[in-house]
């Protein structure tokens, strides 16, 4: 009897898990286990003998029963203790950063200069950035031995021997958009094209690539007047203020006569820049009444009609409205810098984040 208990309480010490306890139970204290086998011998004993072996048989299986108990309670502690130990979280770590995207700051800015002459009922055309020379030179009155060829540093596309088709060069304004409406559309128009233009010049204020708006309006009766009232409203929207000064002075553009070149009034303290006040002036665009020849060109009869044009630089009014020192930074690959100048398109990734409309 000893024995037994001695072999069952070391066989429950050294249980592994609860298969390994079941198993033990089973043999020991289940129905056909070595508990009960022994049991069933009572009734062969005498009245003396059973009345010992049996209470002892008894206490044994309740010593059994319980000593399973106890080694099966003190598996499910240890399980837990190693869960506690293994699947520790902390839960004090701060968040993992969601990285967002955003607008990139030239085609907000594009995508307001357009929305403010949308207001004004001109339609947005786009074209090729590669043009042949006579859209981008000629049919603007720059002639081939006119210096503003050379100026432009112009990009030439490559040309096999032999390969006879037209010159063609990277864009160097958006200007050939505007006469290519002229020809689809005809007068009266009433357009304006944004896009990326090139030219062969690289330092802080200058980029190979850059971009441009253009305006064209066309009709019978279009004046410098009304070239200063669409530049006025459009020079209000984009900065945000109510009232501001404009200055034209007298300028040259081969494919404008007259043409002037415009300043708003503004002010520079601490170097920010205040639209609308102060004696410093800020010139932001070139602009004229459309030469007879470009009209012409664009198979528009200058006897009926005029118009004027504008040009803007985007990145050059992108830095100004928004304090941007260096215009490459707008080409660098990683952005998050912008922050540090309140770019708010970069906190709200919405087209129109930045449009007081
Ligand atoms: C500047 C000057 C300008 C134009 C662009 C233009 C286009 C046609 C006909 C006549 Cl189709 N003119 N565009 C006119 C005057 C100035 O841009 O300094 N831009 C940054």
């Amino acid at each position: 009897m000893q024995e037994l208990r001695d072999t069952y309480l070391t066989q429950i010490a050294a249980a592994a898990d609860e298969a390994a306890l079941e198993a033990i139970r089973l043999a020991a204290v289940g129905k056909k286990g070595e508990i009960a086998l022994k049991m069933r011998e009572l009734g062969k004993m005498t009245v003396e003998e059973r009345q010992v072996a049996g209470p002892a048989l008894n206490a044994l299986k309740n010593e059994v029963n319980s000593a399973i108990a106890a080694k099966k309670a003190a598996l499910a502690d240890a399980a837990l203790d190693e869960r506690l130990r293994s699947e520790w979280l902390d839960v004090t770590l701060p968040a993992r950063h969601a990285r967002q995207g955003s607008i990139h700051p030239i085609s907000q800015v594009t995508e307001e200069v357009t929305a403010i002459f949308a207001d004004m009922g001109f339609s947005v055309a786009e074209g090729p950035q590669v043009e042949t020379d006579w859209y981008n030179f000629d049919a603007l009155n720059i002639p081939g031995h006119h210096p503003a060829r050379a100026e432009m540093d112009t990009f030439y596309m490559a040309r096999a021997e032999g390969d006879d088709r037209p010159p063609h060069v990277l864009r160097t304004h958006t200007s050939p958009v505007q006469i290519r409406s002229m020809e689809k559309q005809g007068a009266p128009i009433r357009v304006i094209c944004p896009g990326r233009v090139y030219r062969a010049d690289y330092d802080q204020t200058h980029t190979p690539m850059f971009h441009q708006v253009e305006g064209l309006a066309i009709d019978t009766d279009i004046s410098m007047a009304n070239l200063k009232w669409c530049l006025e409203e459009f020079v209000k929207a984009f900065f945000e203020v109510d009232d501001v000064e404009l200055r034209f002075r007298a300028s040259h553009f081969p494919f404008t006569e007259p043409s002037a070149e415009v300043d708003i009034r503004c002010s520079w303290e601490g170097g920010q820049l205040k639209v609308g006040e102060g004696d410093d002036w800020l010139e932001i665009l070139g602009s004229g009444m459309v030469h007879p020849k470009v009209l012409q060109a664009g198979g528009i009869d200058p006897s009926v009609y005029q118009g004027f044009a504008f040009g803007v630089g985007i990145d050059r009014i992108a830095m100004l409205k928004y304090g941007i020192p260096d215009l490459r930074a707008f080409f660098d690959s990683d952005l998050r810098w912008l922050r540090n100048y309140g770019f708010a398109s970069l906190d709200a990734p919405s087209l129109h984040a930045g449009l007081s409309r």
